[in-house]
């Protein structure tokens, strides 16, 4: 029999890394990562654009503020802004509907409707949270920058994602080696409106918590050649529903060009794949379907090794730890 455990320091086996139990804890998964940042990174195309590197300090400082619970910031965008957006927008738009999974295109579509996306302005996370708890219940939260894997996973456990605010830089439009609104917006907003997506990012986040730091490593691989980088066949031809493709003109048609390589989706496989984050991809993986890469996932998911069991409790938004037998 399975038995709540109300403190995993209770647990008698090795120490459990700390992870969050309610939805408040997520005030506290907000370790960020500045190798992309402007201010630290002399590749950034912002790196001498001191204007660029004002206003990311000033947009930062609302994800900074925010607590669970908050009413998400507004971001009164710029002309500049606006038109970086058109053009990221545009260009993307006119190549969707022969690259993008259906999925995909039927969430951009419902977002084109009923909330106000399209090219005349950048859509406001507070709008896009209202959107997505009715479809999957899933809501955003604002961040400055790029997480480490641990907390940006452990948000998803309970169907929160952690958006930036701030836009890439006027000067490169059609690729960004970190995420921008742009990024969260077009690659990843779309898909977590499609429920089978949503359960399946979920399901990732819950494998996360409280694992290895080397699980935790496997588990970002898979999330980053999935959710990031994934390519599905779709009525026999191959579609992209990663972000990361879906977010940049550039890399969406490289990686449907037959120059990459190919391997298929195979987690334990996956998992362990050496990967880049500067530039274009080497190499895709390609899933049968979402409902195959979601079998897979579950399957691989139950063979790491936690002393504990975890279960998501969707009325207090709240994580049950349940004794492992
Ligand atoms: N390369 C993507 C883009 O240009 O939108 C962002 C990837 C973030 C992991
Ligand atoms: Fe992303």
């Amino acid at each position: 029999l399975k038995r709540v455990v109300d403190d995993v320091r209770s647990i008698p086996e090795e120490k459990v890394p700390w992870f969050p139990r309610q939805i408040k804890d997520l005030d506290r998964c907000n370790m960020l990562i500045t190798k992309f940042d402007p201010d630290m990174d002399q590749d950034h195309p912002g790196y001498s654009d001191p204007e660029y590197r004002k206003r990311r300090a000033f947009i930062s400082e609302l994800a900074f503020r925010y607590k669970q619970g908050d009413q998400l910031p507004t971001v009164q965008y710029t002309a500049e802004e606006v038109s970086t957006w058109r053009e990221v927008y545009l260009q993307l738009r006119s190549i969707y509907p022969s690259l993008a999974c259906r999925q995909f295109l039927d969430g951009l579509q419902q977002l084109e409707t009923e909330c106000g996306y399209g090219e005349e302005r950048i859509p406001q996370l507070r709008d896009i949270s209202t959107f997505l708890k009715e479809k999957t219940g899933f809501q955003l939260r604002p961040v400055a920058g790029l997480l480490s894997a641990r907390d940006f996973l452990s948000s998803l456990a309970f169907r929160v994602f952690q958006c930036t605010q701030y836009i890439r830089h006027a000067s490169a439009p059609m690729h960004s080696p970190e995420p921008d609104c742009c990024h969260e917006l077009l690659g990843h907003i779309p898909m977590l409106a499609d429920k089978e997506f949503a359960q399946f990012s979920q399901e990732i986040g819950l494998a996360s918590l409280g694992a290895s730091d080397e699980d935790i490593e496997k588990l970002s691989t898979l999330y980053w050649f999935t959710v990031e980088f994934g390519l599905c066949k779709q009525n026999g031809a191959v579609k992209a529903y990663g972000a990361g493709l879906l977010s940049s003109y550039g890399e969406l048609v490289y990686a449907l060009s037959n120059e990459p390589e190919y391997k298929p989706f195979v987690p334990e496989e996956t998992a362990v794949q050496p990967y880049q984050d500067q530039t274009y991809q080497p190499v895709y993986f390609v899933s049968e379907s979402f409902e195959d890469a979601k079998t897979k996932m579950r399957r691989y998911s139950a063979t790491i090794k936690r002393p504990f069991a975890v279960r998501y409790e969707p009325f207090t938004c709240s994580v049950e730890v349940l004794d492992q037998p």
